[in-house]
């Protein structure tokens, strides 16, 4: 059996605070390079410094002296570590063997070097020319249907790199450009864009100062975005209270100390961060926010019948919306008995939160992965946008929906048109710029490129970061199908599995960090991203690179797409020579959000990109904001009726983590060392399945389609999960979510609900 140290109790204090700065310490020392990366640390989201490379939350225009968190410093320390992965590492190692490590051991293993192609004879990477990298690749795209190739990103991409990748893959002649935001945000992108015309965010950082209440549904800010404590501590130093929904209590939403206050280091002074917290069901969250409307429209009606002043925001809802007495009519109808069982949580606590609401007059819903990777994701976020409705809470400060974004540049990467959406893109714009026909049939989303691979539609797969095999659900489809492709590509920083599936002919290309010194044309480069809330802000590496023999991901796309494209009114060479010519062309294209690109790329606290919303203009099929009416509370109404003893899994990240990127094997917040490989379930479930904490299980999933998804060897840890869930983590739990397992209008694996069983594994195997 595996040992999992648990500590009873979880994690008894609160986020931040003095182990944070040990576990940043600890980081850097482990990485070998403590003095170049804690100078490096300094720049770190500084107006003339880098963006970090982990999360996308917003960078101050003012900012501390240190302006990173634990979770950050983890992820500059991992890209700088001094261990290489360089080609006499590859002559030691065939893939098959690489096969058999561990994640964690592929990307410790260091920063790779050269670029390198897979060699049949002797199943290894063997270094090669960039010359002869791209004139290959060029060649083998040539010899492809376009509709065969499929050019994902992962969100770090600067907004530069994205718009010359997308502008190479629709003049080579495909919209299949699917990106990480296909099973992280697309949720939004698709329920926001229904509801208020814009895909994304509509609050910035003043709105931290303006507002008087927030929500968190189904995000875990103390590991996943933890600068954005600071703004949450600020608040709740005002006496803003915080409500938050999530089956887990996370230490970090609990409480927090913030490691760069002095005096809170002293004299550990915590800030409560959540006045309220309801451990909400997997799944659960349309019915609980059905329940507090419930409340406020209940207590309209009263106000209304009583003479009183109403407590919907009555002018707001006639003058800007929509569908509102629809909504209010099934809100009213849908019992409290039903609000109940599908949300898991008691009446009383629903309308203690709808008491908080109808007294607040601004606020912020910030919302998740534990609100969008369901099959109703979608419905999920226009009950977001329900709520905020009622009382006007979009388009005045301190008020609005906030979805809290992944990596770093995910934003805008779709900002500057990576989409598998032709419609998202303005391909007019694009034509008329660059004198070609770009392709008008939609592309494939990440689920779609899957089914893609497996079914031998795609012959091609490009990757610009990610970790695609260990990402997607339903691994042991995936893998096998993987290795049937003509080509891959890879471009990134670290070995990962991806790399070691691999097509017939395949690439490895190394291109530089974000933190790394980038001189091209002479010239010190630098980048754009765009952060969680709109915010434009220019990045310039200042560390040595890895290697001499790395090219950066622009000059990489800018190779590529000059040899497989016969001609083309693009000077990529220039563009790839200086980064300042690619955000001209940014700004012609989106002269809206991007005009004076480069004059501006430097303003402190970033550039904001106009929103209509926050303006309440909505750009929707009906010019007003939208209230929708709920398909179901029921978090997965189409799946057949299911036995009491499955239980509804939710995978998680840890405080170890940066998505497929394995740091440790502990979850330090959660309690839990040594091991991942655990599901977490409550005790009454534990005794009601016979089972007894320490016990090993394989975990099956309830497949619809009668295929066997299992996973062995996880232990049974005793944990405040609510009755009927279960937690696990990503990716190990991958291969129990079938790739048709989907957000039903975003196609987002709905990685917060997978219908599992929890066997006992053969007394045999227990040791
Ligand atoms: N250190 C670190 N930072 C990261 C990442 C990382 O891996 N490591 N990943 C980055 C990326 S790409 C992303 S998308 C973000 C992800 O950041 P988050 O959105 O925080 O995603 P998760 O960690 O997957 O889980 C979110 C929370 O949802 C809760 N939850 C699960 N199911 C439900 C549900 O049905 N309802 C509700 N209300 N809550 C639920 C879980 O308990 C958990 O606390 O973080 C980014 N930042
Ligand atoms: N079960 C489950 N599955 C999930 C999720 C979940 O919560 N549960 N979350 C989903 C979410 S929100 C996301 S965003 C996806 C993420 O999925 P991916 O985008 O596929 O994966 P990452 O782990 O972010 O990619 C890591 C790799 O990127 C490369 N890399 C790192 N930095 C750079 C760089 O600067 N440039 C380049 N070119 N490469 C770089 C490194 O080689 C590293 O190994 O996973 C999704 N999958
Ligand atoms: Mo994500």
């Amino acid at each position: 059996m595996s040992t999992v140290h648990k500590k009873t109790d979880a994690y008894q204090h609160a986020s931040g605070g003095w182990g944070s700065v040990k576990a940043v310490a600890g980081a850097l020392m482990h990485e070998g390079a403590p003095v170049t990366t804690s100078r490096v640390l300094v720049h770190q989201n500084k107006t003339d410094g880098f963006m970090c490379v982990s999360c996308s939350w917003a960078k101050p225009a003012h900012s501390h002296p240190f302006e990173f968190c634990e979770s950050g410093a983890k992820a500059t320390a991992w890209d700088m570590t001094s261990r290489r992965v360089d080609p006499e590492f590859f002559a030691g190692h065939t893939l098959s063997e690489l096969e058999t490590w561990h994640d964690h051991d592929l990307e410790e293993a260091g920063r790779l070097c050269a670029p390198m192609r897979w060699d049949a004879a002797t199943d290894k990477y063997v270094e090669t020319t960039w010359e002869h990298a791209f004139g290959e690749i060029g060649r083998e795209l040539r010899a492809l249907d376009p509709d065969s190739v499929v050019f994902y990103t992962s969100g770090r991409a600067s907004l530069e790199t994205s718009y010359m990748y997308q502008l190479f893959a629709r003049m080579y002649g495909t919209n299949n450009l699917p990106d990480s935001s296909n099973m992280c945000h697309e949720s939004t992108s698709v329920g926001l864009t229904e509801a208020i015309g814009v895909g994304v965010g509509t609050i910035t950082l003043d709105d931290f100062k303006a507002t008087d209440l927030m929500f968190f549904f189904g995000q875990n800010v103390g590991t996943n975005s933890p600068r954005m404590l600071h703004d949450l501590q600020e608040a709740r130093e005002r006496g803003v209270p915080i409500i938050t929904f999530n089956p887990l209590r996370e230490p970090g939403l609990v409480s927090f100390v913030n490691p760069q206050s002095p005096a809170q280091m002293v004299k550990p002074g915590e800030t409560q961060i959540s006045t309220q917290y309801h451990q909400v069901r997997a799944g659960g969250d349309s019915a609980a926010i059905a329940g507090i409307c419930k409340a406020v429209i209940e207590a309209d009606d009263q106000a209304k019948a009583e003479g009183r002043e109403r407590i919907v925001d009555v002018a707001f809802i006639d003058e800007h919306t929509t569908g509102f007495d629809a909504f209010a009519d099934y809100v009213r109808a849908t019992g409290w008995e039903e609000i109940e069982q599908m949300s898991g949580l008691p009446r009383a606590a629903l309308i203690e939160a709808a008491d908080e609401y109808m007294r607040a007059k601004a606020v912020i819903a910030h919302y998740g992965m534990g609100l969008t990777q369901h099959r109703m994701g979608v419905q999920n976020v226009r009950m977001i946008v329900n709520l905020l409705l009622l009382r006007g809470n979009i388009g005045k400060p301190g008020a609005g929906p906030s979805p809290i974004r992944g990596h770093s540049n995910v934003q805008g990467q779709r900002t500057v048109g990576i989409t598998e959406k032709p419609k998202l893109a303005p391909l007019d714009k694009l034509a008329e710029q660059y004198r070609f026909e770009p392709p008008r049939e939609t592309g494939m989303s990440t689920v779609d490129a899957c089914k893609g691979v497996i079914d031998g539609r795609v012959r091609a797969v490009m990757q610009l970061g990610g970790n695609l095999v260990r990402s997607v659900p339903d691994r042991y489809a995936i893998e096998p199908a993987w290795r049937k492709l003509r080509l891959t590509v890879n471009v990134a920083t670290k070995l990962n599995r991806s790399h070691l599936v691999h097509g017939e002919v395949s690439y490895l290309l190394p291109c530089l960090s974000r933190i790394e010194i980038d001189v091209r044309g002479g010239k010190r480069q630098a980048v754009a991203m765009e952060d969680s809330t709109g915010c434009m802000h220019g990045s310039r590496g200042v560390a040595l690179p890895a290697s001499d023999r790395l090219l950066s991901e622009q000059a990489i796309v800018a190779g590529i797409a000059m040899a497989t494209l016969d001609q083309s009114s693009v000077d990529w060479q220039a563009w790839s020579d200086d980064y300042a010519l690619v955000r001209d062309a940014i700004a012609e294209t989106y002269p809206d959000i991007f005009h004076d690109f480069n004059a501006r790329l430097w303003t402190p606290g970033g550039f904001h990109r106009p929103l209509a919303a926050r303006e309440r203009k909505w750009k929707t099929k009906s010019g007003k904001a939208e209230f929708a009416v709920p398909e179901s509370l029921n978090e997965d109404p189409d799946m057949p009726e299911r036995s009491s003893s499955d239980l509804r899994l939710f995978t998680l990240r840890s405080d170890s983590q940066f998505n497929t990127t394995i740091y440790r094997h502990d979850d330090r917040f959660r309690g839990i060392s040594g091991t991942r490989m655990v599901v977490l379930m409550n005790p009454v479930d534990i005794a009601r399945h016979g089972l007894d904490p320490g016990m090993s299980v394989s975990l099956e999933a309830v497949s619809p389609d009668g295929v066997k998804r299992q996973v062995d060897g996880f232990t049974v840890v005793s944990y405040d999960v609510p009755v009927g869930c279960a937690a696990g983590y990503y990716p190990e739990c991958n291969p129990l979510i079938p790739l048709s397992h989907h957000a039903k209008e975003s196609k987002v694996p709905a990685a917060k609900s997978v219908p599992v069983r929890v066997v006992r594994e053969p007394e045999m195997q227990q040791g």
